[in-house]
């Protein structure tokens, strides 16, 4: 019995992988998308708000999509592990900022609150419950990556603006990532044996 319970907690310590991580844009892993440079073009990096105090803002000037296309190199996870990948970013109220992003930059998904835009080809964003003054963060669903062999999963990011979402203020606001392991079929498998395993020694 005591080699059962000791099985289960290990399967419970690796159920603990799928928990979400969010991983905070910054100047250490993130990039202009074109030439690996820490200049992000027309991206301005602000203090005092959001996650870890930064948030990356674009446009510069109101109302254009200057910001260049940059990417976040999410480390450290377990290679060959299939992860859901979220990208992270902020609305205020009565404004419409919106925000690209992708696990490849020929393949942008388009986000923005789906409650007040207008836009028509927008991907689902949930609210995460975080908010500031009259602002709030959104999380919005990119798809499922497999890290590679170090580790690593590239989101790509942009400014550009939904179709038929609207001209007023359609700033980004980009904060950061989320990954969340899938748990693998094997995984489910063994569990599941665990659990046959344990009602068979109960009886
Ligand atoms: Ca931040
Ligand atoms: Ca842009």
């Amino acid at each position: 019995m005591k080699k059962v319970v000791m099985f289960l907690l290990a399967m419970a310590g690796m159920g603990a992988v799928a928990s979400a991580a969010y991983i905070d844009a910054s100047g250490s892993n993130t990039v202009l998308a074109a030439d690996g440079s820490s200049t992000l073009t027309n991206w301005t990096l602000r203090t005092s708000y959001a996650n870890s105090g930064t948030i990356y803002q674009s446009p510069t000037v109101s109302g254009d999509e200057s910001g260049a296309l940059i990417k976040t190199i999410v480390t450290g996870l377990v290679s060959g592990q299939a992860y859901d990948v979220s990208v992270n970013y902020w609305n205020a109220g009565g404004q419409f900022w919106c925000v690209s992003a992708g696990l490849s930059e020929n393949d942008m998904k388009y986000f923005a609150d789906n409650a007040t835009s207008s836009a028509s080809n927008l991907s689902v964003s949930t609210k995460t419950g975080l908010t500031e003054s009259d602002r709030y963060e959104l999380a919005g669903y990119i798809g499922e990556a497999i890290a590679n062999a170090n580790g690593e999963i590239v989101v790509f990011i942009d400014d550009t603006k939904p179709t038929g979402h609207q001209t007023y203020n359609h700033r980004a606001w980009y904060d950061g990532v989320t990954v969340t392991a899938v748990p693998e079929p094997v995984t489910m498998s063994m569990l599941g044996l665990g659990g046959l395993f344990l009602g068979r020694r109960r009886k």
